[in-house]
């Protein structure tokens, strides 16, 4: 045509700033061509502006699904300011555009109403609006599009001073793929909540952390969750849990060659251990004594040495098994106060035993087993995004552990030493940092997790193992509790004695000798010191240098022998130094395992 203006297509659904925006144009001698409702309003203003059948020569069909997808329009956008795209242009009679305004269909807010169909939500999918933005946003050098009503007063600033910046264009382009990315992931996010069906590639969750905190889900983009729910509805920190459990129990599995188990509290292991047979002391300071069938399922023995380990921690544990659950596992489970479990897999007679407990509501998940996480993870904290490389550091114990600091020049670790520096630090990786893991006889004997100082995670996990090994003192493996009591009520009170905070009198006192048939008196300095001076050849991995020797003081009172640390501290020679003294070897572990 021989109309030689600029022309500006125009089809928003947010029609706020329109009218202004429609008046600078037409100041600066634009042609305005509009979609039905975008020329109606702009007309009833008094504003000169034409229909976009102006130009495709066709009328809005199929009730306004198709009103700008026409070439005289795209052609019009992607058309660059070559040769071949003039002679194209000219051939068949169609004008450049040099601005597009659009902005979408209300998707998002229509999903949100209660009782939403899917045909409703189908027709606020936007067809034409999104073609119009990504062929703008495409041609950006040479297109302005103006996807949001806030950028209009700055535009037409621009406008009247003739100067539209490349820069400008390119950030309005950015914005607008950014709109048509995140509307089509509200679109197929919809679709994987109403088709995929929930429990397949989305899970509706109670809540998040806190019951306050709704909606809450579980999704991946791609495929179908890597587990799936046999009993019970998982809740937000059960996941949490769940899949830092199974990834610390897969790996502690490939590790070791044997069935691992971890018991998670709060997203740190309270336990975790691999399938070693139990000595009868064992049994019984776990509380599996009677558990028909142990002494050959190598999975049970996990779970007994992981549940057990700590069983104050452990109390409503959400519990990681890296094989198939069996009768004697799944009874050691059923007894105790636990949220959930996750496993490879469930014999069905184990399931029958899990799918009963907590009146039905036992949560019971099978894991994918050949599931493969992507190599980045990503979360959102407070609106902002934050992405790295998944921690695919790997543990081999012959090699992660070969590197013998101190005493120089000593060679090989013994294998249970090996052993238990995996778990120890196996057991890290999963854990919130700072973190400092005591092991011994294949599994965590006393954990410090999420502590601000590496000290207080040391003496913190230094505590526990003394306490668990003072379960194992023969007044401990003796005590006679009354009739009745319950295995947590023991638990709390084995606690009490073991960690020496049995107080002299009052009713905490009162409350702790109503218990037991056979009052037992507290322990001495003397008979701990004793029996802690029996406690060796513990393995203890940290999740990063030590930077003072104290830690190293610190571990020699709880039997350590073993120690496997990143360098880099610029106590390093102090640290090496304390160990040689207390007899401790010092193993560089080459990588810092930090987790949150
Ligand atoms: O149904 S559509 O996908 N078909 C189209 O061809 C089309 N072109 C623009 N919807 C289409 N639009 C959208 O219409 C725009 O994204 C905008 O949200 C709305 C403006 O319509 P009206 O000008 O009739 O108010």
């Amino acid at each position: 045509s021989t109309d030689t203006r600029p022309i500006a297509i125009l089809s928003v659904y947010d029609k706020t700033g329109l009218l202004d925006l429609a008046n600078g144009f037409i100041q600066k001698g634009v042609r305005l061509l509009a979609s039905g409702g975008t020329a109606r309003a702009i007309r009833d203003a008094g504003l000169e502006v034409e229909d976009i059948s102006a130009v495709t020569k066709a009328p809005e069909i199929l009730g306004g699904r198709v009103k700008t997808l026409h070439p005289a329009v795209h052609g019009g956008i992607l058309a660059r300011d070559i040769p071949s795209d003039e002679k194209d242009l000219a051939d068949q009679h169609i004008n450049k555009v040099d601005y597009v305004i659009c902005n979408l269909y209300p998707f998002v807010e229509t999903i949100s109403k209660p009782d939403v169909t899917i045909p409703q939500a189908v027709e606020e999918i936007d067809i034409g609006g999104v073609t119009l933005l990504r062929a703008a946003a495409k041609n950006h050098s040479r297109i302005t599009i103006l996807s949001d009503p806030a950028d209009y007063a700055s535009f037409l600033s621009d406008l009247s001073s003739g100067n539209i910046s490349a820069e400008t264009k390119q950030r309005l382009a950015l914005k607008a793929f950014t709109q048509t990315a995140e509307y089509d992931n509200a679109i197929s996010s919809y679709f994987r909540q109403t088709y995929a069906g929930n429990g397949t590639q989305h899970l509706a969750l109670r809540y998040g952390a806190n019951p306050h905190q709704k909606p809450a889900a579980a999704y991946v983009p791609h495929g179908s969750l890597p587990f799936t729910a046999l009993s019970g509805q998982p809740g937000y920190i059960n996941l949490l849990d769940a899949l830092n459990a199974w990834a610390l129990v897969k790996e502690l599995d490939v590790a070791t060659g044997l069935p691992a188990a971890a018991s998670f509290k709060h997203v740190s292991p309270a336990g975790a251990a691999i399938g070693l047979p139990l000595t009868p002391e064992e049994a019984k300071v776990y509380m599996v004594a009677d558990i028909d069938g142990i002494e050959n399922s190598g999975l049970a023995q996990a779970y007994a040495r992981a549940r057990g380990a700590d069983r104050m921690s452990s109390f409503g544990d959400l519990l990681a098994l890296s094989r198939e659950v069996d009768v004697p596992t799944a009874k050691i489970i059923s007894r105790e106060v636990s949220d959930g479990v996750i496993a490879a897999g469930y014999t069905p007679e184990a399931l029958e035993i899990l799918k009963k407990k907590k009146g039905g509501k036992y949560l019971v998940l099978q894991m994918d087993v050949n599931y493969e996480p992507p190599a980045t993870e990503e979360r959102t904290v407070y609106g902002v995004h934050l992405v790295q490389r998944r921690n695919d550091a790997r543990i081999v114990p012959a090699e992660t552990f070969s590197k013998v600091l101190v005493p120089a020049g000593a060679g090989k670790l013994p294998e249970e030493a090996l052993r238990d520096l995996a778990v120890a630090t196996i057991a890290l990786k999963y854990t919130q940092s700072n973190s400092v893991c005591y092991a011994l006889n294949g599994q965590v004997i006393g954990l410090g997790a999420g502590q601000q100082s590496r000290i207080h995670c040391t003496r913190l996990a230094g505590d526990k193992a003394d306490n668990w090994w003072m379960r194992f003192h023969e007044r401990t493996l003796g005590l006679k509790f009354k009739k009745g009591v319950k295995r947590p009520e023991k638990s709390n009170a084995i606690d009490l004695l073991c960690s020496g905070q049995v107080p002299k009198s009052g009713p905490e006192r009162e409350d702790f000798e109503k218990q037991f048939e056979e009052v037992p008196a507290p322990f001495t300095a003397e008979e701990r010191e004793a029996w802690l001076s029996r406690l060796t050849n513990v393995a203890v991995s940290s999740d990063a240098f030590f930077p003072f020797s104290d830690n190293v003081y610190r571990l020699a009172r709880s039997g350590v022998k073993y120690v496997a640390a990143p360098t880099g501290s610029v106590n390093d020679p102090a640290v090496f130094e304390a160990a040689e003294k207390l007899g401790i070897t010092f193993v560089e572990q080459g990588t810092r395992l930090f987790h949150h």
